[in-house]
């Protein structure tokens, strides 16, 4: 079984989000998906709409995610390959080399984005309507 590891915020969940975990799952048998926890988007300096536990319900309830496990922090990437057996490591293009310390671990793959849509481009659409 060839399993496949993303991490992400997946804040008001939309196509964009849903095209890598679709592509990602598409790599392999068995998608884990990392998903920052409300303190470490703290870290990350984002404010989620959505708590925690709400973006983990979504990505449950979708056919290509297996698992979703908590990102707390930045270093525990290879503790997670190891831990999960991962065969494949992918991230959107806007990451590109930034983890390509896990190739000793895994494959490494970076996904081009899809264009034209993100969480802050909503939050801004959805403020200037008002
Ligand atoms: N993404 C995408 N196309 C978009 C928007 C997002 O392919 N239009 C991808 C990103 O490249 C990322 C994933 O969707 O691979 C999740 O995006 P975010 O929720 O913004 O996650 P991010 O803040 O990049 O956190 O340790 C890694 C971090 O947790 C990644």
């Amino acid at each position: 079984m060839k399993k496949v590891l993303t991490y992400g915020t997946f804040d008001l969940l939309h196509y964009g989000h849903i095209n890598i975990l679709q592509r990602a799952k598409a790599m392999g048998d068995y998608l884990v998906v990392g998903l920052s926890t409300d303190e470490f988007n703290a870290l990350k300096g984002k404010m989620c709409y959505f708590s925690y536990e709400e973006r983990k319900k979504m990505l449950e309830a979708l056919r290509c995610v297996d698992l979703v496990i908590p990102e707390n922090c930045w270093e525990q990437k290879v503790e997670d390959v190891k831990e999960f057996r991962i065969d494949t490591f992918v991230m959107g293009n806007d990451w590109e080399g930034k983890f390509d310390f896990l190739k000793d671990y895994c494959e490494v793959v970076y996904l081009p984005r899809t264009p034209e849509i993100s969480t802050t481009q909503i939050k801004k659409d959805i403020a200037n309507r008002k």
